[in-house]
């Protein structure tokens, strides 16, 4: 057993109905079916299992999607690894399921919940990415918030790191033009997340419910690959700093030795956001003038594979 295994906390962002319960059944089921794995979920809170059973329970009963009634709103799992020498907790991690229409950045639980965390999953349907012009739209403010968080991170040279979920990819036909299609209608996101030179990672997620033998599961495959490549970056930046979240690194970059006041944390947050939301406008226009088009060429094709995730940090 390791002795004070670290504690990270991951920040959600995505709309309602974006698929972040089906994401985090997924990986959960995925990581906990009966084959052996390297790795497993231990879920720390009697309740949050109860809920996450009932979830797969339903999918097996009815073939159909939880309803939005069975709700995950904070998840505290460790991540445990059996080796030759027995069980070992590699970390332990609190994940907070905000509602979209929290995700607001004027909110100040929202603010505190993103000074708190180590890491963020940005949730976007990528269905509706290439189909509902309107999402698109409500993207925009998405996209400020984790370029704002992002810009705050690479200012004060804070370790954080960013997953990237595609949800609902099953229901797209795979193709190169697909994909192409995707990439394009994400670069104004990516393109200013290198540009503070963020450490990012995109994933597609694609969690159907298939039937094996008359029963209905999840079908998980996959699934837990962002969250696994979260904790393996975070376990890595972090192994010799105890603790740095957004807030604590904060406080080290521009006060050091002196405890910020969350006000004035918040008040740092906050101007961070409206100095990238001008930004963004100055870009959009940029690309509304097509400064920034994309060649096919120019478009990454492969995303990293599970083989990686192995080579870092947390399979060791
Ligand atoms: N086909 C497909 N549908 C999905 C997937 N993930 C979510 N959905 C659909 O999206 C709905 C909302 O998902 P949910 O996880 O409850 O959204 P949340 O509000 O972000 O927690 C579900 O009821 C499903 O109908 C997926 O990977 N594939
Ligand atoms: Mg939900």
């Amino acid at each position: 057993m390791t002795k004070n295994p670290k504690t990270f906390s991951l920040l959600s962002i995505g709309q309602r109905g974006v698929g972040k319960t089906v994401f985090l059944a997924g990986s959960y089921a995925e990581l906990n079916a009966d084959k052996p794995h390297d790795f497993w979920f231990d879920c720390q809170d009697t309740e949050v299992q109860t809920n996450m059973e009932k979830i797969l329970s339903h999918v097996a009963r009815t073939n159909l999607y939880p309803p939005a009634t069975i709700k995950i709103t904070s998840f505290n799992f460790s991540l445990k690894r059996d080796n030759l020498f027995g069980k070992k907790t590699l970390c332990d991690f609190r994940w907070w399921d905000i509602p979209g229409e929290s995700c607001d950045i004027r909110n100040p639980d929202f603010q505190e919940m993103i000074l708190a965390s180590h890491g963020c999953c940005v949730f976007i349907n990528a269905h509706s990415l290439l189909h509902d012009a309107e999402y698109n739209k409500s993207l925009d403010e998405v996209f400020h918030q984790v370029v704002a968080i992002a810009s705050l991170v690479s200012q004060h040279r804070i370790k954080y790191a960013f997953a990237i979920i595609l949800t609902k990819c099953d229901l797209l036909e795979q193709s190169t033009v697909t994909q192409l299609k995707i990439e394009q209608s994400l670069q104004p996101l990516i393109s200013r997340l290198d540009a503070v030179k963020a450490n990012y990672q995109k994933f597609y997620s694609a969690i159907p419910i298939v039937s094996m033998e008359g029963v209905a599961a999840l079908r998980a495959r996959g699934a837990a690959e962002p969250l696994l490549w979260l904790l393996a970056e975070l376990n890595k930046h972090h192994h010799f700093l105890a603790q740095q979240n957004l807030a604590n690194g904060l406080s080290q970059s521009l006060f050091i030795g002196q405890v910020l006041s969350p006000q004035i944390r918040r008040y740092i947050l906050v101007l961070s956001l409206v100095s990238v939301s001008l930004l963004g406008i100055f870009s959009s226009l940029l690309f509304a003038f097509g400064f920034f088009n994309l060649s096919p060429e120019q478009l990454p094709l492969k995303e990293q594979s599970q083989s990686q995730i192995h080579k870092s940090g947390i399979a060791h």
